[in-house]
């Protein structure tokens, strides 16, 4: 058959800040592949191939339609030998072996099973597999694991929070905190980001930024919040972080992913009767206790701040990391949650709104919808 031409690749940047990238995927078939080989990159602390299997992934679904051919992936950035053997495996098996081997590995399996509970990152999973631990059951039954309260809770929940959030239920989790930020501070503003502010249908979780529009007015609301939350019956769980957040420190203080801002990880029980429409709760079938938990991240930023916290925690995370290396490689700038420093001039971009930002990048502002990279 006819193989189509390379499809306009000589367009498409390196940079997911340069495409623009919908929830509609064309090319599932291969970065859902791709996707599992950098996770377990990740998990054998392979850095180097696991960037190249998420880089490659996100070059593929920013694409307008679906690869057919390798000849259409000629000249396309960030497509190395690695990913060009995967797809061209696909593209003739329809299936993966390179995969299909990673899937029936038993440490593979395990790591991805166990980094699955809230709080088990990889260090834990990893010293689990060693101890020649398998299954939750297993590392539930071990006496001699100890599980720090997060951990205890991502057990406890696990059914719940393993299921995915639909956009019904972060409109509902929406309403309830935006009410109880009111009724403590009535002109607090509470914003959703992640995934569900760049329109996807389903996410792990619901994220969401609270201030005030007076510097310093948000000193405690976040306390107070997670009060009134609890006194409601629906805080089935609360990591609280303190802010750490000092702009003098910056930028002497690198630039980095995590920031500095009060931070809750939450998780909040949802009754059914609050979800609006068809779905309802995401849950069993057969089950019908009437609430289901849900993960909830909330951030407390002081105002100054919001342009850079609502671009930071927006996403996706390539699309985030693509911003920072393109604001140092190509602008001699350094960008984090906290704030944009141009490091030729020496000085600080203020910013008011995302629009400033991708404007002193020199970039064209790309909307939330359209960073799903
Ligand atoms: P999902 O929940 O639908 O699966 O996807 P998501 O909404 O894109 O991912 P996320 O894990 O909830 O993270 C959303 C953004 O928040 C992501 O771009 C990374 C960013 N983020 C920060 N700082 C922090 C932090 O301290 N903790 C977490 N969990 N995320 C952070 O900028
Ligand atoms: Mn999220
Ligand atoms: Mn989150």
């Amino acid at each position: 058959t006819e193989c189509s031409p390379p499809t306009a690749a000589a367009n498409v940047s390196q940079y997911a800040c340069l495409r623009r990238t919908t929830t509609e995927n064309h090319n599932k078939i291969f970065t859902d592949v791709l996707e599992e080989l950098a996770e377990n990159s990740e998990f054998n602390e392979s850095k180097g191939p696991c960037l190249a299997f998420r880089r490659a992934a996100s070059v593929l679904k920013s694409l307008p339609s679906a690869v057919h051919c390798l000849g259409a992936i000629q000249g396309l950035p960030c497509l190395g030998e690695h990913t060009k053997a995967v797809m061209e495996e696909i593209l003739i098996f329809g299936r993966s072996f390179k995969v299909e081997e990673v899937q029936s590995d038993e440490r593979y399996q395990a790591l991805k099973l166990f980094t699955s509970v809230f709080g088990v990152g990889p260090k834990t999973a990893e010293k689990w597999y060693r101890r020649g631990l398998r299954s939750l059951k297993e590392i539930l039954a071990e006496p001699n694991i100890q599980l720090n309260r997060m951990q205890r809770a991502g057990f406890l929940y696990y059914r719940d929070i393993s299921k995915a959030v639909s956009k019904a239920e972060a409109k509902a989790l929406s309403s309830i905190i935006e009410e109880t930020a009111h009724w403590i501070a009535p002109d607090s503003i509470l914003a959703l980001t992640g995934g569900f502010r760049r329109g996807k249908e389903y996410g792990h979780d619901v994220d969401f930024l609270l201030t005030m529009p007076e510097m310093g007015k948000e000193e405690g609301l976040l306390l107070r919040v997670i009060d009134r939350l609890r006194d409601q019956g629906i805080l089935l769980y609360c990591e609280h972080q303190d802010s750490t957040f000092d702009m003098s420190k910056l930028p002497s203080h690198r630039f980095e992913a995590m920031d500095h801002f009060e931070k809750c990880f939450l998780i909040l029980r949802l009754e059914e009767g609050q979800v609006e429409g068809d779905g309802g709760l995401q849950k069993d079938p057969g089950e019908s206790r009437g609430w289901r938990a849900v993960r909830v991240d909330l951030v407390a930023p002081p105002v100054d701040r919001y342009a850079f916290v609502l671009l930071g925690w927006t996403g996706s995370r390539q699309f985030e990391r693509d911003l920072r290396r393109f604001a140092s490689k190509e602008r001699g700038m350094c960008l984090d949650n906290h704030a944009l420093y141009d490091k030729t001039k020496k000085l600080f971009l203020p910013a008011t709104s995302e629009e400033d930002i991708f404007a002193h990048l020199g970039l064209e502002y790309v909307e939330p919808w359209q960073r799903n990279a």
